[in-house]
Order: structure tokens, then C-alpha cells, then sequence
């Protein structure tokens, strides 16, 4: 049993046209547009130019020159930041119409993304006060004769490529830190998910961007995000997606040495002792696995619970699980959207029929949900989950929660740590000790302690191993954006 919230109809529904920014023009591209299907009402909601790599270039080409002849990365940083902090501005007035977006867009639900994208403001408002703190060091204690001053330079032209399931956030999450540190930049939306993207470039126009600083380019990844991946006169990419599109960016990336960030895929544990406090930790759990209906790298998908208590667990997460409401994103009280594509919902179900043939048992759901229109799935968990599963190792990136056991703290982190990916891991309990050797000994880039899925502008975010590399976020954000220069000079008279 699930709560169900069918989607209603689009009343007098026209898709939006939208038109991709290079150099300061708005074009609407060559040939047939990306048509976007909404996931939960299977209708053609938005088109987006399908950029050509020919595209990707001359963007390219339009942020090398602003970045070498444009004002932006001569503007003081007090101006920078005034842009920036604008543009924060006009993000909150428009947040109602980028949450329409990114829920008809993506099927994520109105009330969420709403969440999202006050979030977001707080981030563009983060970075507008880094701007004005970015600064090098000075060193005057080489000798007399001796002055070395260290800059802390823009790094030159950033491609940002991002994916479909937090299309403001995520963008949010690179663009601001890249323009305070003086950075210009090509930005590629995912296809699935372009509006609210170039909605911003709307917002960075209007706040007093330069031209050429901010490039949008949609379209595929083959097509688009190769180019701006490999291209010689791009300094920097900022990747967020797959493992397997981070690996193919890093190589591309490596035959011109370019700097990359990387934020990919999550297998995230959250380990639970029988001392913890269980009704918070059953609230986070369904949270954690169901929020975004499970498309998001930090999802909780893998329970790793004492035995002891695990039975009693995993029955009190069913009983939650079946008041999760699930269905029309635009419904503010829907708390579980749409699955992305129907070709994703195959993926996830696929999983599912995996781990039942391997003796997993569905504990609950298992089913996706039909409203006669979009693609839904019910929230499952899988109970007997064993580490050597599939669905225990890889990211499943849906509504599934699949449950482990152990019984030594020791087994708990083997099991953790026992998969390619590091992003995030939980632990609860109320003893310290065992908090703080989980949080010591998991490799992740992030663990929580008796809380799951809290963020911060001011906390770095990012992964360990196949997770990723480099950190978003936090107050070393935009020295990511920074080359580091030495000045070394001479002073005085020279002796011989
Ligand atoms: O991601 P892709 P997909 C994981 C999740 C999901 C799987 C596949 O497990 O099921 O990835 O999702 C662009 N050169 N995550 O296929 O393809 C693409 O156009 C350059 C986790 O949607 O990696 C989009 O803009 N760019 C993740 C972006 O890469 C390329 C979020 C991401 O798409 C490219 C999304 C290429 N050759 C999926 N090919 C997270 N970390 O949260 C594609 N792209």
C-alpha cells in the first residue's frame, strides 16, 4: 500500500520555447529542438535547442574572450560580488517560476524544490560574500632582499556540465563560486532538464553579467559536453553525473591537463546500533532513501543494522514507508515524484527482479505505480540484502532501500567501506565513541551523526574514491575556481 496522488491534468498546458545563450545571444539552434516529456504527465512541456558540438566551440571561443579581454575578471572583487548578489535577488523573485521547472521538468515534487531553491539563494548570497575574502599570501621573512607574494588567480574558462535530478541546485552549486573567483564559463544543462538553467541565464543578464561570461549551451552530452570537456582553451570542467561519463570527462580532460571537479555517484550507509535513538533514525531512513524519489547521489539506500534490532526496523520503515505520498509533483503535499525517463523506471525494476533472483525479499513495494499517465514507482525495500548484491553495491537511483545486518562495529565498517563509491554515510547511536570511530574509520566525504541529508552552504560536499573528486561548497569554494601564482622579487641593492 502507498498513499497515491494522481496527477491532474495540465489544464491549458502550451510547452515553453526556449533558447540557448552564447556571446550574449539568445538562439534558438539548427534543427529539431529537444522536446522534454514531463515524467509524470507524459506530455511535451518544455523544447531546448539541441546545441551542436559547432555550438559548444564558438561559446568556447565567446568565454575565452571574456575571461581574456572582457571586464568580469578585472572587475573588483566588490563589484563581482554585487552581481552575484543580485543575481540571488532575482533568483528569489522568480523562485516560483524555476520550482515549476524543475518539478514539470524533472517530476520532482513543488514542495521540495521549492526547498531547493531557497537553498540555492543562500548559496549564490554564500558565494557573493567569498568573492569579496578571496586573497593570497605575502611573505616577508625570505631575507632582506627577498618579497615572494602568492596570488590566488581565476583559473581562466570553466565548462560546468550537470545532470537532470537537482537541475537548479546543482548548477548553484559550481556557477557562483566559479564567477566570484573571476572565472568565465560554459554551462551545459542536462537535456532532460534544461529550463530552469537558462531561466538563470535570464536572471544573470538582468543582474549585470557581462556578455560571453556566462554561456548556456543544451543538448546532448556526445554532442555538447565532449567538446567542452576536451576543448583545448577550456582551463577547468565542473562535472556532475554518472561514474562512467566522470571517468570519460577526466581522460578527455587529461590530454590538455585540465583541473576537474567531480561530484558522481553514492552508495551511501547509513549503520545503525541498537542504542540509537530509532524514531529519529526511522524518519531519516525513509527520508533518506525516498527523498527525490531515491535519484539522488546521497540517498541513504543501504541500511546496514545490528541484527539484533533489525527485524523491528525494518518493520517500522515498511509501516512509515506506506504513508509516503507519492504521485503529481505539483500537489504540494506529494512527498515522492516521478522516475526520470520510462527507460530509467526498466532500470530500477531491474534492479529490483536482480536482487529477488540473488534472495533478497521485497519488505515492501516492489511495483511501479500506474496513474495511466508518467512513470512512478512505489518506495521498496529490499530485506536480506547481502553485500555481495548488486543493488548493495551499485546506485540504483530510485526509491529503494535495501537492508543489511551486522554484529561487530568492525563487520559494520567492513561492509561500508566495502563498495567503489565514498560519498556520504550515516550512524546512529547514542554512544560518542561509536559515533566518532564510524565517522573516523567510513570513507566518505561526508558522515552524519544521528541526522542524515543535512547540508550547509558552509559545509564542503564531495566524494572519496568512485564518488568523485574535489569539494563543492564550503569556504574553500571558490579558491577551486583559483590558479595559484608566486610573485618572487628582488629588493634593494644586490651584493655580490
Ligand atoms: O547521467 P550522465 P545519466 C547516475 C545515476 C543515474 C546514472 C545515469 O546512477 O542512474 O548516473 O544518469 C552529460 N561528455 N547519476 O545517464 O549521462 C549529460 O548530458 C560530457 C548520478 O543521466 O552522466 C548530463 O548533462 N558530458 C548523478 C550529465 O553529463 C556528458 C546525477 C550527466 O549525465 C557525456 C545523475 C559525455 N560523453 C546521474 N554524456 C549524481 N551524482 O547525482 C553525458 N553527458
Amino acid at each position: 500500500m502507498t498513499v497515491l496522488v494522481a496527477p491532474k491534468a495540465l489544464a491549458n498546458h502550451t510547452a515553453r520555447d526556449f533558447k540557448m545563450l552564447i556571446d550574449g545571444r539568445w538562439e534558438a539552434g539548427e534543427g529539431q529542438p529537444i522536446e522534454r516529456v514531463a515524467p509524470s504527465h507524459g506530455v511535451v512541456v518544455s523544447r531546448y535547442p539541441a546545441g551542436t558540438s559547432a555550438d559548444a566551440e564558438r561559446a568556447i571561443a565567446a568565454a575565452r574572450r571574456a575571461f581574456d579581454h572582457g571586464p568580469w575578471p578585472r572587475m573588483t572583487a566588490s563589484e563581482r560580488s554585487g552581481v552575484i548578489l543580485k543575481a540571488a535577488q532575482l533568483i528569489s523573485a522568480r523562485a516560483e517560476e524555476l520550482a515549476y521547472l524543475d518539478a514539470i521538468e524533472a517530476g520532482k515534487p513543488i514542495t521540495q524544490v521549492r526547498g531547493e531553491i531557497a537553498g540555492a539563494v543562500d548559496i549564490w548570497r554564500y558565494a557573493a560574500a567569498l568573492a569579496r575574502d578571496l586573497h593570497g599570501e605575502s611573505y616577508n621573512t625570505l631575507g632582506d632582499s627577498t618579497l615572494g607574494v602568492v596570488l590566488r588567480e581565476a583559473i581562466g574558462v570553466v565548462s560546468i556540465i550537470t545532470p537532470w535530478n537537482f537541475p537548479f541546485l546543482i548548477v548553484s552549486q559550481k556557477l557562483p563560486f566559479a564567477l566570484a573567483a573571476g572565472c568565465t564559463t560554459v554551462v551545459k544543462p542536462s537535456e532532460l532538464t534544461s529550463g530552469s538553467t537558462l531561466l538563470l541565464g535570464e536572471i544573470l543578464e538582468e543582474a549585470g553579467l557581462p556578455k560571453g561570461a556566462v554561456n548556456i549551451v543544451t543538448g546532448t552530452g556526445p554532442a555538447v559536453g565532449a567538446v567542452m570537456t576536451a576543448h583545448p582553451e577550456v582551463d577547468m570542467v565542473s562535472f556532475t553525473g554518472s561514474t562512467g561519463v566522470g571517468k570519460l570527462t577526466m581522460t578527455n580532460a587529461a590530454q590538455t591537463l585540465k583541473k576537474v571537479s567531480l561530484e558522481l555517484g553514492g552508495k551511501n550507509p547509513q549503520i545503525v546500533f541498537p542504542d540509537a535513538d530509532l524514531d529519529a533514525f526511522i524518519d531519516a531512513a525513509v527520508f533518506g532513501a525516498y527523498f527525490n524519489a531515491g535519484e539522488c547521489c546521497n540517498a541513504g539506500s543501504r541500511l546496514i543494522l545490528h541484527k539484533s534490532i533489525a527485524e523491528d526496523v525494518v518493520r517500522r520503515v515498511a509501516a512509515l514507508a506506506r504513508d509516503v505520498k507519492v504521485g503529481d509533483p505539483l500537489d504540494p503535499s506529494t512527498q515522492v515524484g516521478a522516475i526520470i525517463t520510462p527507460q530509467h523506471l526498466d532500470k530500477i525494476t531491474a534492479y529490483l527482479d536482480g536482487a529477488a533472483g540473488a534472495g533478497a525479499r521485497i519488505a515492501h513495494g516492489g511495483e511501479p505505480l500506474d496513474f495511466g499517465m508518467g512513470q512512478f514507482m512505489a518506495p521498496t525495500i529490499l530485506d536480506g540484502v547481502t553485500p555481495g548484491m548488486a543493488v548493495a553495491r551499485e546506485e540504483v537511483f530510485g526509491p529503494v532501500l535495501s537492508v543489511l545486518t551486522f554484529e561487530t562495529t568492525a563487520e559494520a565498517i567492513e561492509i561500508a567501506n566495502s563498495i567503489d563509491y565514498g560519498l556520504s554515510a550515516g550512524v546512529w547511536s547514542r554512544d560518542f565513541d561509536t559515533c566518532l570511530t564510524i565517522g573516523r574509520r567510513v570513507r566518505a566525504g561526508t558522515v552524519w551523526m544521528n541526522t542524515f541529508m543535512d547540508g550547509a552552504s558552509e559545509l564542503p560536499f564531495g566524494g572519496t574514491k568512485q564518488s568523485g573528486l574535489g569539494r563543492e561548497l564550503g569556504r574553500h569554494a571558490v579558491e577551486d575556481y583559483t590558479e595559484t601564482k608566486t610573485l618572487n622579487m628582488h629588493i634593494g641593492a644586490r651584493t655580490s
